[in-house]
């Protein structure tokens, strides 16, 4: 919301930033409080068209504060595009690897059983949720209808946030979760797995069978989630995400790799390309393609149909090799 700007702090409950915001200069002009009860008002009977109950609703909006935070973060371009090394280097830290190389272990029991039940390796499993939220402990400390009230209201991504924001009011509705306790980062992706309220209804699994689907704080929820949204996008667990090699000088990777031209790993081979230490590729019936990153510093990977499983979740590039690097660690 454009007003919240001028404002110094960083969050405002609403009924005084009305008080401080209402035109006084011509006194039949439309205030902003006016459009904002409106579109709540517009908001309320959409919601609960789509059977949202009354009470669900209005305690929920009872806590909803327009966020300039919100709203300055949206606005925030990166200053600079951060290499492929730097990003890895913060992304998979050595203290990143240790700890997931703990939890991995530390969780064995349930993570078995929930990759075997989902068909999706564990290391996966632990890789996102490391890079996600830093195992859980990094889950942001926004209040997702807040902030997706804020986002919605603010006119830039509206259509984006408004589905979200029904989609969260949708989670509330059923139950899951209290709306003080629904957390997520300022953009809404919320608990250990960091769903938009839109994924969680689509893939957030109640594997404990307690009725309530559990992002925030159910680890065998949290691990279900994450296996069934790769398995519902086809993952599959006879492969890994793909390998990092060496492309000779003759063949014009950044060319391939910006085609997404599918090859057979034969193929790979008889072009000349070889695993990192110069070793032959294996012997696999498996297609792939070639991914030369912008600002990878020549780095090249071949991708396998997990790796495009990944960028589902997250369509970086950078993101997706930080998953699988990070991945390869606990094999
Ligand atoms: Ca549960």
């Amino acid at each position: 919301m454009k007003l919240c700007l001028n404002m110094s702090r960083s969050r405002i409950i609403f009924p005084m930033l009305v008080a401080m915001i209402m035109s006084v200069s011509v006194q039949a002009e439309t205030t902003d409080s006016d459009k904002y009860q409106a579109w709540q008002a517009e908001l309320r009977t959409e919601a609960l068209a789509k059977g949202i109950r009354a009470e669900i609703f209005d305690a929920a909006f009872e806590r909803v504060a327009l966020s300039e935070r919100v709203i300055e973060l949206d606005r925030k371009q990166p200053e600079f595009t951060l290499t492929l090394d730097e990003y890895l280097t913060r992304v998979i830290s050595n203290t990143r690897i240790k700890n997931a190389k703990k939890k991995i272990v530390e969780h064995a029991d349930i993570l078995d059983e929930v990759s075997k039940t989902y068909g999706v390796q564990k290391r996966y499993i632990v890789a996102l949720w490391g890079i996600e939220t830093n195992f859980g402990s990094h889950t942001g400390g926004f209040e997702v209808i807040s902030a997706l009230a804020t986002l919605a209201y603010d006119g830039r991504r509206s259509a984006y946030f408004r589905k979200e924001l029904l989609s969260a009011l949708q989670i509330l509705n059923e139950g899951h979760i209290s709306v003080e306790n629904m957390k997520g980062s300022w953009a809404g992706a919320m608990g250990q797995s960091q769903f938009m309220p839109s994924s969680f209804i689509s893939y957030a699994e109640d594997y404990n069978k307690d009725g309530r689907r559990d992002i925030w704080t159910t680890r065998e929820d949290v691990f279900a989630s994450i296996a069934n949204y790769l398995s519902s996008v086809g993952w599959r667990d006879d492969i890994t995400w793909g390998r990092e090699v060496l492309v000779p000088a003759s063949v014009d990777g950044a060319a391939l790799s910006k085609a997404k031209t599918q090859k057979t790993m034969a193929q790979w081979k008889a072009l000349g390309l070889t695993s990192l230490g110069g070793e032959p590729l294996p012997e696999r019936n498996l297609s792939s393609r070639l991914v030369v990153p912008a600002d990878g510093g020549g780095r090249a990977f071949l991708a396998y149909s997990n790796y495009d499983n990944i960028l589902k979740w997250n369509r970086s590039n950078y993101f997706a090799i930080a998953v699988g690097t990070l991945s390869d660690t606990l094999r």
